[in-house]
Protein backbone atom coordinates (compact mmCIF):
# COMPACT_ATOMS: atom_id res chain seq x y z
CA UNK A 1 0.00 0.00 0.00
CA UNK A 2 1.52 3.35 -0.95
CA UNK A 3 0.87 6.33 1.14
CA UNK A 4 1.10 9.58 -0.40
CA UNK A 5 2.35 11.98 2.15
CA UNK A 6 0.57 15.31 -0.23
CA UNK A 7 1.19 15.35 -3.64
CA UNK A 8 -1.62 13.80 -5.65
CA UNK A 9 -0.48 13.66 -9.36
CA UNK A 10 2.74 11.63 -8.73
CA UNK A 11 4.75 13.22 -11.84
CA UNK A 12 6.13 9.40 -13.93
CA UNK A 13 9.80 9.20 -13.64
CA UNK A 14 9.56 9.58 -10.16
CA UNK A 15 6.27 7.18 -9.42
CA UNK A 16 8.41 4.61 -11.86
CA UNK A 17 11.62 4.35 -10.12
CA UNK A 18 9.09 4.11 -6.79
CA UNK A 19 7.31 1.28 -8.43
CA UNK A 20 11.39 -0.27 -8.92
CA UNK A 21 12.23 0.42 -5.19
CA UNK A 22 9.36 -1.62 -4.37
CA UNK A 23 9.59 -4.26 -6.37
CA UNK A 24 13.67 -4.79 -5.33
CA UNK A 25 13.39 -3.67 -1.53
CA UNK A 26 10.30 -5.36 -0.62
CA UNK A 27 8.96 -3.03 2.01
CA UNK A 28 5.43 -3.35 3.84
CA UNK A 29 4.47 0.49 3.52
CA UNK A 30 6.22 3.03 1.27
CA UNK A 31 5.74 6.73 2.12
CA UNK A 32 6.43 9.81 0.17
CA UNK A 33 7.62 12.55 2.62
CA UNK A 34 5.82 16.24 2.14
CA UNK A 35 8.07 18.18 3.92
CA UNK A 36 4.89 19.43 6.73
CA UNK A 37 5.52 20.00 10.17
CA UNK A 38 3.15 17.41 11.46
CA UNK A 39 5.21 14.84 9.12
CA UNK A 40 8.30 15.98 11.65
CA UNK A 41 6.30 15.15 14.66
CA UNK A 42 4.63 12.47 12.95
CA UNK A 43 8.29 10.68 12.05
CA UNK A 44 9.70 11.72 15.87
CA UNK A 45 6.94 9.86 17.45
CA UNK A 46 7.05 6.76 15.36
CA UNK A 47 11.04 7.32 15.95
CA UNK A 48 10.66 7.06 19.79
CA UNK A 49 8.27 3.92 19.52
CA UNK A 50 10.64 1.80 17.16
CA UNK A 51 13.36 0.06 17.97
CA UNK A 52 16.21 -0.74 15.73
CA UNK A 53 19.22 -2.74 16.50
CA UNK A 54 18.19 -3.47 19.95
CA UNK A 55 17.76 0.54 20.72
CA UNK A 56 15.34 2.94 20.77
CA UNK A 57 15.44 4.88 17.77
CA UNK A 58 14.84 8.45 19.30
CA UNK A 59 14.85 9.90 22.77
CA UNK A 60 13.65 12.59 23.85
CA UNK A 61 15.82 15.30 25.45
CA UNK A 62 15.43 17.90 28.20
CA UNK A 63 12.41 19.75 26.60
CA UNK A 64 13.40 23.25 28.26
CA UNK A 65 17.27 22.83 27.95
CA UNK A 66 17.45 21.48 24.35
CA UNK A 67 13.79 22.37 22.69
CA UNK A 68 12.65 19.58 20.20
CA UNK A 69 15.73 17.60 20.73
CA UNK A 70 16.20 13.62 20.21
CA UNK A 71 18.94 11.26 21.07
CA UNK A 72 20.45 8.49 19.03
CA UNK A 73 23.19 5.79 19.42
CA UNK A 74 24.01 4.21 16.84
CA UNK A 75 25.70 0.70 16.31
CA UNK A 76 29.53 1.11 17.79
CA UNK A 77 30.40 -0.41 13.65
CA UNK A 78 28.63 2.42 12.50
CA UNK A 79 30.06 5.66 13.66
CA UNK A 80 32.30 7.57 10.66
CA UNK A 81 32.04 7.71 6.84
CA UNK A 82 33.89 4.15 5.59
CA UNK A 83 36.14 5.45 2.76
CA UNK A 84 37.43 1.99 2.25
CA UNK A 85 33.74 0.44 1.24
CA UNK A 86 32.96 3.67 -1.10
CA UNK A 87 33.89 3.03 -4.50
CA UNK A 88 32.93 5.17 -7.58
CA UNK A 89 31.60 2.80 -10.51
CA UNK A 90 32.62 4.41 -13.84
CA UNK A 91 33.07 2.49 -17.31
CA UNK A 92 36.08 3.50 -17.36
CA UNK A 93 38.56 3.28 -14.33
CA UNK A 94 41.28 5.49 -15.07
CA UNK A 95 38.02 7.81 -14.80
CA UNK A 96 38.00 7.41 -11.28
CA UNK A 97 41.83 7.70 -10.42
CA UNK A 98 43.67 5.89 -7.86
CA UNK A 99 42.15 8.58 -5.59
CA UNK A 100 38.99 6.39 -5.95
CA UNK A 101 38.15 3.08 -5.40
CA UNK A 102 36.73 1.43 -8.29
CA UNK A 103 34.47 -1.19 -9.55
CA UNK A 104 33.10 -2.46 -12.83
CA UNK A 105 29.51 -0.97 -12.39
CA UNK A 106 28.00 -4.16 -13.84
CA UNK A 107 29.40 -5.99 -11.12
CA UNK A 108 28.78 -3.20 -8.80
CA UNK A 109 25.41 -3.30 -9.48
CA UNK A 110 24.98 -6.71 -9.35
CA UNK A 111 26.41 -6.95 -5.99
CA UNK A 112 24.21 -4.21 -4.79
CA UNK A 113 21.09 -5.53 -6.41
CA UNK A 114 21.87 -8.72 -4.40
CA UNK A 115 22.03 -6.97 -0.99
CA UNK A 116 18.87 -4.80 -1.43
CA UNK A 117 16.46 -7.71 -2.65
CA UNK A 118 13.82 -7.60 0.02
CA UNK A 119 15.73 -6.05 2.22
CA UNK A 120 13.06 -3.41 3.45
CA UNK A 121 10.51 -6.50 4.43
CA UNK A 122 8.80 -5.56 6.93
CA UNK A 123 9.72 -2.02 7.03
CA UNK A 124 8.57 0.90 5.74
CA UNK A 125 10.41 2.49 2.97
CA UNK A 126 11.08 6.45 3.30
CA UNK A 127 10.49 8.19 -0.31
CA UNK A 128 12.43 11.56 0.19
CA UNK A 129 12.38 13.71 -2.82
CA UNK A 130 14.39 16.68 -2.06
CA UNK A 131 16.48 20.08 -3.39
CA UNK A 132 20.10 20.93 -3.30
CA UNK A 133 19.80 24.55 -3.05
CA UNK A 134 17.38 27.43 -3.51
CA UNK A 135 14.38 26.80 -5.22
CA UNK A 136 14.34 28.00 -9.19
CA UNK A 137 18.10 28.68 -8.71
CA UNK A 138 19.97 27.93 -11.76
CA UNK A 139 22.56 26.20 -9.77
CA UNK A 140 20.13 24.09 -7.58
CA UNK A 141 19.60 20.06 -7.94
CA UNK A 142 17.05 17.43 -7.29
CA UNK A 143 16.94 14.54 -5.61
CA UNK A 144 14.85 11.44 -4.43
CA UNK A 145 16.59 9.15 -1.97
CA UNK A 146 14.79 5.69 -0.60
CA UNK A 147 15.85 5.18 2.81
CA UNK A 148 14.58 2.51 5.53
CA UNK A 149 15.89 4.49 8.59
CA UNK A 150 13.36 7.10 10.07
CA UNK A 151 16.83 8.79 11.04
CA UNK A 152 17.91 9.05 8.05
CA UNK A 153 14.79 10.57 7.00
CA UNK A 154 14.48 13.04 9.08
CA UNK A 155 18.19 14.25 8.85
CA UNK A 156 17.73 14.62 4.90
CA UNK A 157 14.20 16.61 6.37
CA UNK A 158 17.41 19.06 8.51
CA UNK A 159 19.98 18.69 5.72
CA UNK A 160 18.03 19.53 2.36
CA UNK A 161 14.91 21.33 1.45
CA UNK A 162 12.54 18.15 1.62
CA UNK A 163 8.79 17.81 0.63
CA UNK A 164 6.25 18.69 -2.22
CA UNK A 165 7.81 21.48 -3.55
CA UNK A 166 10.88 19.29 -4.27
CA UNK A 167 8.51 16.71 -6.05
CA UNK A 168 6.70 19.41 -8.14
CA UNK A 169 10.00 20.10 -9.61
CA UNK A 170 10.92 16.66 -10.48
CA UNK A 171 7.75 16.22 -12.05
CA UNK A 172 8.56 14.93 -15.25
CA UNK A 173 11.92 15.81 -15.36
CA UNK A 174 14.07 12.82 -15.98
CA UNK A 175 17.37 14.38 -15.06
CA UNK A 176 17.34 14.04 -11.23
CA UNK A 177 19.35 12.28 -8.76
CA UNK A 178 18.53 8.74 -7.38
CA UNK A 179 20.01 7.24 -4.05
CA UNK A 180 18.83 3.64 -2.92
CA UNK A 181 19.52 3.67 0.72
CA UNK A 182 19.30 0.39 3.13
CA UNK A 183 20.29 0.34 6.73
CA UNK A 184 20.05 -3.49 5.86
CA UNK A 185 21.50 -5.55 9.28
CA UNK A 186 24.33 -2.67 9.68
CA UNK A 187 26.98 -5.80 9.27
CA UNK A 188 30.19 -4.04 7.90
CA UNK A 189 30.66 -6.81 6.09
CA UNK A 190 27.56 -6.30 3.47
CA UNK A 191 28.36 -2.27 3.71
CA UNK A 192 29.41 -0.60 0.12
CA UNK A 193 28.29 2.95 -0.85
CA UNK A 194 28.46 2.78 -4.37
CA UNK A 195 28.51 5.78 -6.71
CA UNK A 196 27.73 5.31 -10.61
CA UNK A 197 28.37 9.56 -11.85
CA UNK A 198 27.42 8.59 -15.16
CA UNK A 199 23.99 7.08 -14.08
CA UNK A 200 23.28 10.12 -11.72
CA UNK A 201 23.14 7.45 -9.19
CA UNK A 202 23.91 5.88 -5.67
CA UNK A 203 23.80 2.59 -3.86
CA UNK A 204 24.32 2.75 -0.39
CA UNK A 205 24.11 -0.56 2.15
CA UNK A 206 24.20 -1.36 5.37
CA UNK A 207 25.29 1.77 7.52
CA UNK A 208 23.06 4.72 8.68
CA UNK A 209 25.96 6.74 9.12
CA UNK A 210 25.76 10.47 8.10
CA UNK A 211 28.09 11.08 5.30
CA UNK A 212 27.57 7.37 4.14
CA UNK A 213 23.77 7.55 3.98
CA UNK A 214 22.43 11.10 3.94
CA UNK A 215 22.56 10.55 -0.02
CA UNK A 216 22.47 14.16 -0.97
CA UNK A 217 25.51 15.41 1.41
CA UNK A 218 28.95 13.91 0.01
CA UNK A 219 27.57 11.19 -2.40
CA UNK A 220 25.36 13.54 -4.25
CA UNK A 221 27.01 17.31 -3.55
CA UNK A 222 30.17 16.23 -3.69
CA UNK A 223 31.13 13.14 -5.21
CA UNK A 224 28.41 13.20 -7.72
CA UNK A 225 28.69 16.73 -8.05
CA UNK A 226 31.96 16.88 -8.89
CA UNK A 227 31.83 15.12 -11.82
CA UNK A 228 28.93 16.96 -13.01
CA UNK A 229 31.26 20.21 -12.31
CA UNK A 230 33.51 19.20 -14.18
CA UNK A 231 30.98 18.27 -17.23
CA UNK A 232 29.49 21.95 -16.49
CA UNK A 233 32.43 24.01 -16.02
CA UNK A 234 31.76 24.49 -11.94
CA UNK A 235 33.24 23.07 -8.94
CA UNK A 236 31.63 20.80 -6.25
CA UNK A 237 33.79 21.70 -3.15
CA UNK A 238 34.05 20.45 0.77
CA UNK A 239 33.94 24.24 1.81
CA UNK A 240 32.35 26.46 3.82
CA UNK A 241 31.01 30.19 3.31
CA UNK A 242 31.67 33.09 5.82
CA UNK A 243 30.72 36.80 4.92
CA UNK A 244 33.65 38.99 6.75
CA UNK A 245 31.82 41.86 7.42
CA UNK A 246 34.31 44.92 8.79
CA UNK A 247 33.15 47.94 10.75
CA UNK A 248 32.97 50.32 7.56
CA UNK A 249 29.95 48.14 7.24
CA UNK A 250 31.66 45.99 4.13
CA UNK A 251 31.25 42.92 3.67
CA UNK A 252 33.44 40.22 2.25
CA UNK A 253 33.12 36.51 1.05
CA UNK A 254 35.43 33.71 2.13
CA UNK A 255 35.59 29.43 1.27
CA UNK A 256 37.54 27.92 3.29
CA UNK A 257 38.63 24.13 3.11
CA UNK A 258 39.60 21.68 5.68
CA UNK A 259 39.74 17.95 5.98
CA UNK A 260 37.05 16.20 7.67
CA UNK A 261 37.05 16.94 11.38
CA UNK A 262 39.37 19.98 10.68
CA UNK A 263 37.55 23.34 11.94
CA UNK A 264 34.85 24.20 9.05
CA UNK A 265 32.16 24.47 11.45
CA UNK A 266 33.82 26.18 14.03
CA UNK A 267 35.09 29.41 11.71
CA UNK A 268 31.72 28.85 9.42
CA UNK A 269 30.33 30.23 13.13
CA UNK A 270 32.77 32.08 14.08
CA UNK A 271 32.20 35.49 16.58
CA UNK A 272 35.31 37.33 16.21
CA UNK A 273 36.89 38.77 19.10
CA UNK A 274 36.95 42.05 17.81
CA UNK A 275 34.24 44.82 18.30
CA UNK A 276 33.27 46.26 15.06
CA UNK A 277 33.79 43.45 12.69
CA UNK A 278 30.92 40.06 12.06
CA UNK A 279 30.74 37.04 10.37
CA UNK A 280 27.48 35.59 8.65
CA UNK A 281 27.26 32.29 7.77
CA UNK A 282 26.34 30.54 4.31
CA UNK A 283 27.55 27.42 4.95
CA UNK A 284 29.81 24.98 6.82
CA UNK A 285 30.70 22.29 4.87
CA UNK A 286 29.68 22.13 0.86
CA UNK A 287 30.02 24.84 -1.39
CA UNK A 288 29.14 24.88 -5.06
CA UNK A 289 30.86 27.20 -6.91
CA UNK A 290 29.85 28.97 -10.42
CA UNK A 291 32.05 31.95 -12.64
CA UNK A 292 29.32 34.51 -12.83
CA UNK A 293 27.84 36.46 -15.62
CA UNK A 294 30.70 39.62 -14.74
CA UNK A 295 33.41 36.91 -14.54
CA UNK A 296 33.95 36.37 -10.54
CA UNK A 297 33.42 32.95 -8.81
CA UNK A 298 29.90 32.76 -7.31
CA UNK A 299 28.80 30.35 -4.06
CA UNK A 300 25.92 28.95 -2.86
CA UNK A 301 25.42 26.24 0.02
CA UNK A 302 23.15 23.71 -1.35
CA UNK A 303 22.56 22.08 2.37
CA UNK A 304 19.98 23.86 4.58
CA UNK A 305 22.03 22.15 8.10
CA UNK A 306 24.57 21.39 9.65
CA UNK A 307 26.00 18.16 10.86
CA UNK A 308 28.46 19.06 13.07
CA UNK A 309 31.21 17.45 15.65
CA UNK A 310 30.05 17.68 18.86
CA UNK A 311 33.04 17.53 20.90
CA UNK A 312 35.02 20.70 21.68
CA UNK A 313 31.93 22.65 21.32
CA UNK A 314 31.39 25.23 23.85
CA UNK A 315 30.35 28.40 25.08
CA UNK A 316 33.92 29.30 24.94
CA UNK A 317 35.05 27.86 21.67
CA UNK A 318 31.78 28.54 19.52
CA UNK A 319 28.96 30.40 21.01
CA UNK A 320 27.20 30.73 17.68
CA UNK A 321 26.62 26.76 17.64
CA UNK A 322 25.33 26.69 20.87
CA UNK A 323 22.85 29.08 20.30
CA UNK A 324 21.76 27.49 17.09
CA UNK A 325 21.36 24.34 19.36
CA UNK A 326 19.14 25.84 21.48
CA UNK A 327 17.14 28.26 19.53
CA UNK A 328 14.89 25.16 17.94
CA UNK A 329 12.07 26.77 15.53
CA UNK A 330 10.92 24.31 12.90
CA UNK A 331 12.75 21.19 12.54
CA UNK A 332 13.70 18.67 15.22
CA UNK A 333 17.37 18.43 16.20
CA UNK A 334 19.60 15.24 16.36
CA UNK A 335 21.77 14.36 18.49
CA UNK A 336 24.15 11.03 17.71
CA UNK A 337 26.18 9.17 20.13
CA UNK A 338 27.36 11.78 22.24
CA UNK A 339 26.64 11.24 26.40
CA UNK A 340 23.99 11.66 28.27
CA UNK A 341 24.21 13.45 31.53
CA UNK A 342 21.60 11.90 33.19
CA UNK A 343 21.04 14.45 35.60
CA UNK A 344 18.78 16.80 33.54
CA UNK A 345 18.71 14.73 30.17
CA UNK A 346 20.87 16.28 28.20
CA UNK A 347 23.38 15.24 25.72
CA UNK A 348 27.46 15.90 26.77
CA UNK A 349 30.47 15.59 25.32
CA UNK A 350 34.07 16.50 26.22
CA UNK A 351 34.84 19.74 26.04
CA UNK A 352 31.45 21.33 26.64
CA UNK A 353 31.95 21.76 30.10
CA UNK A 354 35.33 21.64 32.66
CA UNK A 355 33.88 19.54 34.98
CA UNK A 356 32.73 16.31 34.16
CA UNK A 357 29.28 15.28 34.95
CA UNK A 358 28.88 12.71 37.73
CA UNK A 359 26.17 10.80 36.61
CA UNK A 360 26.70 9.95 32.74
CA UNK A 361 25.60 7.31 30.13
CA UNK A 362 28.25 6.61 27.65
CA UNK A 363 28.00 6.81 23.72
CA UNK A 364 27.58 2.78 23.88
CA UNK A 365 24.69 3.18 26.48
CA UNK A 366 26.75 1.90 29.85
CA UNK A 367 27.36 4.41 32.81
CA UNK A 368 30.30 6.64 32.35
CA UNK A 369 33.14 5.35 35.06
CA UNK A 370 34.80 9.10 35.35
CA UNK A 371 37.71 7.32 36.08
CA UNK A 372 38.16 5.75 32.53
CA UNK A 373 40.93 7.02 30.34
CA UNK A 374 37.84 6.66 27.10
CA UNK A 375 35.94 9.57 25.95
CA UNK A 376 32.30 9.48 27.41
CA UNK A 377 30.77 10.39 24.17
CA UNK A 378 32.17 9.28 21.09
CA UNK A 379 35.12 11.33 19.07
CA UNK A 380 32.87 12.13 16.04
CA UNK A 381 30.01 12.20 18.03
CA UNK A 382 27.55 14.92 16.02
CA UNK A 383 24.70 16.78 15.62
CA UNK A 384 22.15 17.67 13.02
CA UNK A 385 20.31 20.93 13.29
CA UNK A 386 18.90 23.03 11.09
CA UNK A 387 20.94 26.52 9.28
CA UNK A 388 17.62 28.23 9.60
CA UNK A 389 18.04 28.40 14.06
CA UNK A 390 21.61 29.80 13.48
CA UNK A 391 21.60 33.64 14.53
CA UNK A 392 24.70 34.57 12.52
CA UNK A 393 22.74 33.32 8.93
CA UNK A 394 23.35 35.44 6.29
CA UNK A 395 20.64 37.09 4.34
CA UNK A 396 22.52 36.42 0.82
CA UNK A 397 22.05 32.42 1.95
CA UNK A 398 18.75 32.76 -0.08
CA UNK A 399 19.94 34.62 -2.90
CA UNK A 400 19.74 31.78 -5.69
CA UNK A 401 23.13 33.17 -7.46
CA UNK A 402 25.15 32.80 -4.36
CA UNK A 403 28.06 35.14 -2.88
CA UNK A 404 30.99 36.65 -5.09
CA UNK A 405 34.53 35.30 -3.21
CA UNK A 406 36.56 37.56 -2.36
CA UNK A 407 39.39 34.94 -0.46
CA UNK A 408 39.87 31.35 -0.47
CA UNK A 409 41.39 29.59 2.59
CA UNK A 410 42.62 25.93 2.78
CA UNK A 411 44.21 24.71 5.98
CA UNK A 412 44.32 20.91 7.63
CA UNK A 413 45.43 19.70 10.76
CA UNK A 414 49.58 19.96 11.63
CA UNK A 415 51.67 19.77 14.63
CA UNK A 416 54.61 20.66 12.81
CA UNK A 417 55.99 22.38 9.60
CA UNK A 418 53.19 24.47 8.19
CA UNK A 419 52.67 27.89 9.39
CA UNK A 420 49.60 29.62 11.09
CA UNK A 421 49.56 31.07 8.35
CA UNK A 422 50.84 32.08 4.08
CA UNK A 423 49.31 33.15 0.73
CA UNK A 424 49.66 31.96 -2.72
CA UNK A 425 51.48 34.15 -5.03
CA UNK A 426 48.83 34.01 -7.73
CA UNK A 427 45.96 31.32 -8.67
CA UNK A 428 48.18 28.72 -9.97
CA UNK A 429 50.44 28.92 -6.81
CA UNK A 430 47.05 28.75 -5.16
CA UNK A 431 46.17 25.49 -6.77
CA UNK A 432 49.37 24.10 -5.98
CA UNK A 433 49.62 24.53 -2.65
CA UNK A 434 45.55 23.12 -2.28
CA UNK A 435 46.92 20.81 -4.36
CA UNK A 436 49.60 19.45 -1.43
CA UNK A 437 47.63 20.42 1.44
CA UNK A 438 48.05 17.53 4.09
CA UNK A 439 46.18 16.66 7.57
CA UNK A 440 46.47 14.61 9.93
CA UNK A 441 43.48 11.87 10.04
CA UNK A 442 40.45 12.34 12.02
CA UNK A 443 38.17 10.23 13.96
CA UNK A 444 34.99 11.62 10.92
CA UNK A 445 36.73 8.28 8.80
CA UNK A 446 37.19 4.83 10.39
CA UNK A 447 40.67 3.84 10.14
CA UNK A 448 43.52 5.08 12.40
CA UNK A 449 43.78 8.58 13.71
CA UNK A 450 46.97 11.44 13.81
CA UNK A 451 48.51 10.33 10.76
CA UNK A 452 49.70 12.87 8.20
CA UNK A 453 47.87 12.08 4.33
CA UNK A 454 47.98 14.48 1.40
CA UNK A 455 44.28 15.40 0.96
CA UNK A 456 44.41 17.89 -1.68
CA UNK A 457 41.56 21.05 -1.19
CA UNK A 458 39.80 18.76 1.65
CA UNK A 459 38.67 16.38 -1.44
CA UNK A 460 40.92 13.30 -1.19
CA UNK A 461 37.62 11.44 0.00
CA UNK A 462 35.07 13.04 -2.38
CA UNK A 463 36.24 13.95 -5.52
CA UNK A 464 34.33 11.85 -7.69
CA UNK A 465 36.90 11.27 -10.69
CA UNK A 466 40.30 11.27 -11.08
CA UNK A 467 41.90 14.05 -8.92
CA UNK A 468 44.63 14.69 -11.63
CA UNK A 469 41.92 16.21 -14.17
CA UNK A 470 40.50 17.57 -11.00
CA UNK A 471 43.82 19.92 -10.52
CA UNK A 472 43.30 20.63 -14.09
CA UNK A 473 40.07 21.67 -13.78
CA UNK A 474 40.80 23.81 -10.76
CA UNK A 475 43.36 25.72 -13.14
CA UNK A 476 40.94 26.29 -15.78
CA UNK A 477 38.22 27.95 -13.97
CA UNK A 478 41.21 30.24 -12.86
CA UNK A 479 41.92 31.10 -16.07
CA UNK A 480 37.97 31.94 -16.99
CA UNK A 481 37.98 34.34 -13.34
CA UNK A 482 37.96 38.26 -14.27
CA UNK A 483 38.33 38.72 -10.37
CA UNK A 484 40.84 36.23 -9.14
CA UNK A 485 40.51 35.42 -5.36
CA UNK A 486 43.16 35.22 -2.81
CA UNK A 487 44.43 32.00 -1.57
CA UNK A 488 44.96 31.39 1.60
CA UNK A 489 46.39 28.62 3.41
CA UNK A 490 46.29 28.41 7.46
CA UNK A 491 47.02 25.95 10.31
CA UNK A 492 45.37 26.29 13.30
CA UNK A 493 47.39 23.22 15.03
CA UNK A 494 50.48 23.91 15.67
CA UNK A 495 51.72 22.11 19.16
CA UNK A 496 54.77 22.64 21.19
CA UNK A 497 56.74 19.59 22.58
CA UNK A 498 54.72 19.16 25.54
CA UNK A 499 51.79 18.46 22.76
CA UNK A 500 49.79 21.71 23.32
CA UNK A 501 48.14 23.41 20.82
CA UNK A 502 50.40 26.77 20.53
CA UNK A 503 47.80 29.13 18.83
CA UNK A 504 44.36 29.63 20.80
CA UNK A 505 42.12 28.51 17.55
CA UNK A 506 38.70 29.22 17.65
CA UNK A 507 37.33 32.81 18.00
CA UNK A 508 41.12 34.03 17.95
CA UNK A 509 41.15 32.64 14.25
CA UNK A 510 39.11 36.14 13.80
CA UNK A 511 42.97 37.96 14.04
CA UNK A 512 43.65 36.11 10.98
CA UNK A 513 40.91 36.82 9.06
CA UNK A 514 40.74 40.84 10.11
CA UNK A 515 44.85 40.09 8.46
CA UNK A 516 43.08 38.41 5.33
CA UNK A 517 40.77 41.32 4.58
CA UNK A 518 43.82 43.88 5.06
CA UNK A 519 45.79 42.04 2.38
CA UNK A 520 42.37 41.68 -0.35
CA UNK A 521 41.83 45.31 0.48
CA UNK A 522 45.60 45.82 -0.08
CA UNK A 523 46.37 47.62 3.68
CA UNK A 524 48.87 45.45 4.10
CA UNK A 525 52.27 44.33 2.89
CA UNK A 526 53.22 40.65 2.91
CA UNK A 527 56.78 38.85 3.35
CA UNK A 528 58.08 36.89 0.04
CA UNK A 529 59.44 33.70 1.24
CA UNK A 530 60.35 30.00 -0.10
CA UNK A 531 56.84 29.01 0.58
CA UNK A 532 54.59 32.21 -0.24
CA UNK A 533 53.51 35.46 1.35
CA UNK A 534 53.93 35.50 4.95
CA UNK A 535 52.42 38.18 7.18
CA UNK A 536 54.50 40.95 8.85
CA UNK A 537 54.18 39.85 12.54
CA UNK A 538 52.82 43.09 13.67
CA UNK A 539 50.35 43.38 10.61
CA UNK A 540 48.40 40.52 12.88
CA UNK A 541 46.24 42.07 15.22
CA UNK A 542 47.45 40.46 18.72
CA UNK A 543 45.54 43.35 21.00
CA UNK A 544 44.25 41.18 24.08
CA UNK A 545 46.02 38.10 23.24
CA UNK A 546 47.84 36.38 25.97
CA UNK A 547 50.67 34.81 23.49
CA UNK A 548 54.47 33.83 25.28
CA UNK A 549 56.60 35.66 23.90
CA UNK A 550 58.11 34.57 20.66
CA UNK A 551 54.85 31.92 20.11
CA UNK A 552 53.56 34.11 17.15
CA UNK A 553 57.15 34.33 15.79
CA UNK A 554 57.65 30.73 15.86
CA UNK A 555 54.21 29.95 14.08
CA UNK A 556 55.31 32.51 11.36
CA UNK A 557 58.53 30.75 10.55
CA UNK A 558 59.54 28.35 8.56
CA UNK A 559 61.91 25.61 9.06
CA UNK A 560 63.78 24.61 6.11
CA UNK A 561 64.54 21.10 7.81
CA UNK A 562 60.95 20.74 8.02
CA UNK A 563 60.47 21.63 5.03
CA UNK A 564 62.63 19.77 3.36
CA UNK A 565 60.77 16.23 4.65
CA UNK A 566 57.99 17.72 3.85
CA UNK A 567 59.20 18.14 0.05
CA UNK A 568 59.46 14.43 0.18
CA UNK A 569 56.25 13.55 0.88
CA UNK A 570 54.92 15.84 -1.61
CA UNK A 571 57.12 13.90 -4.23
CA UNK A 572 56.31 10.99 -2.61
CA UNK A 573 52.72 11.78 -3.13
CA UNK A 574 53.02 13.80 -6.98
CA UNK A 575 54.84 10.27 -7.90
CA UNK A 576 51.25 8.37 -7.47
CA UNK A 577 49.81 10.35 -10.23
CA UNK A 578 52.34 8.71 -12.78
CA UNK A 579 53.31 11.64 -14.28
CA UNK A 580 50.12 13.05 -15.33
CA UNK A 581 49.86 15.74 -13.23
CA UNK A 582 49.36 19.73 -15.05
CA UNK A 583 52.77 20.77 -15.92
CA UNK A 584 51.65 23.77 -13.82
CA UNK A 585 51.97 21.85 -10.66
CA UNK A 586 55.05 20.24 -11.52
CA UNK A 587 56.53 23.61 -12.10
CA UNK A 588 55.57 25.34 -8.86
CA UNK A 589 56.82 21.90 -6.70
CA UNK A 590 60.44 22.65 -8.79
CA UNK A 591 60.05 26.19 -7.96
CA UNK A 592 59.42 25.27 -4.82
CA UNK A 593 62.33 22.74 -4.45
CA UNK A 594 64.87 25.41 -6.26
CA UNK A 595 64.15 28.19 -3.83
CA UNK A 596 64.90 25.91 -0.82
CA UNK A 597 67.86 24.71 -2.34
CA UNK A 598 68.90 28.41 -2.60
CA UNK A 599 68.70 29.16 1.07
P1 LIG B 1 33.42 17.92 9.34
O1 LIG B 1 32.03 18.17 9.78
O2 LIG B 1 33.89 16.56 9.64
O3 LIG B 1 33.64 18.27 7.91
O4 LIG B 1 34.38 18.82 10.30
P2 LIG B 1 34.71 20.37 10.34
O5 LIG B 1 35.81 20.68 9.39
O6 LIG B 1 33.47 21.17 10.23
O7 LIG B 1 35.35 20.55 11.80
P3 LIG B 1 34.76 21.24 13.12
O8 LIG B 1 34.64 22.72 13.01
O9 LIG B 1 33.55 20.51 13.53
O10 LIG B 1 35.95 20.94 14.14
C1 LIG B 1 36.44 19.64 14.37
C2 LIG B 1 37.15 19.58 15.69
O11 LIG B 1 38.23 20.51 15.71
C3 LIG B 1 36.25 19.96 16.86
O12 LIG B 1 36.56 19.13 17.94
C4 LIG B 1 36.63 21.38 17.15
O13 LIG B 1 36.41 21.73 18.50
C5 LIG B 1 38.12 21.41 16.79
N1 LIG B 1 38.54 22.75 16.31
C6 LIG B 1 37.91 23.56 15.44
N2 LIG B 1 38.56 24.73 15.27
C7 LIG B 1 39.66 24.66 16.05
C8 LIG B 1 40.75 25.56 16.32
O14 LIG B 1 40.84 26.67 15.80
N3 LIG B 1 41.71 25.10 17.19
C9 LIG B 1 41.64 23.88 17.79
N4 LIG B 1 42.62 23.53 18.61
N5 LIG B 1 40.62 23.02 17.57
C10 LIG B 1 39.66 23.39 16.72
C1 LIG C 1 32.87 14.88 7.01
O1 LIG C 1 33.30 13.78 7.37
O2 LIG C 1 33.55 15.65 6.28
C2 LIG C 1 31.55 15.36 7.45
C3 LIG C 1 30.66 14.41 8.07
O3 LIG C 1 31.20 16.50 7.21
S1 LIG C 1 29.92 13.39 6.85
O4 LIG C 1 28.70 14.04 6.41
O5 LIG C 1 29.63 12.15 7.48
O6 LIG C 1 30.80 13.24 5.73
MN1 LIG D 1 32.72 17.63 6.05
Amino acid sequence: MMKNGGIENMCNQMESFINEMQELLKPDKTYIMNGSQHEAENLVDIGMKSQFDDRLVLRELNTTKFPNSYYHRSNSNDVARTEHLTFVCTQDKNFAGCNNNWMNPVIATEKMINLFKGSMKGRTMYVIPFIMGVPGSQYSKTGVQVTDSIYVALSMRIMSRVGNEATTIIKNSACFFRGIHSVGDVNPNRRFIMHFPEKNLVMSFGSGYGGNALLGKKCYSLRIGSYMGLKENWLAEHMIIIGVQSPDGNIVYFLGAFPSACGKTNLALLEPIFKGYKIFTLGDDIAWLHIGADGKLYAINPETGFFGVAPGTSFKTNPIMMRTLTNNKFFPTLFTNTAINNTDNTPWWEGLSDIIPSNMTNWQGYNYDLHSCEPAAHPNSRFTVSIYNCPTLSQEYYNPNGVPISGIIFGGRRSDTIPLVYEATNWSNGVFLASILGSETTAAASGKVGCVRRDPMAMLPFCGYNMVNYFQHWLNIGKQLKNIPKIFMVNWFRKDEQGNFMWPGFRDNSRILKWMLDRINGKVDAIETEIGLLPIPNNIDTDGLNLKPGILHELLSINKEAWLKEILMIDEFYKTFNNKLPNELKLNLQTLKRKFQEK
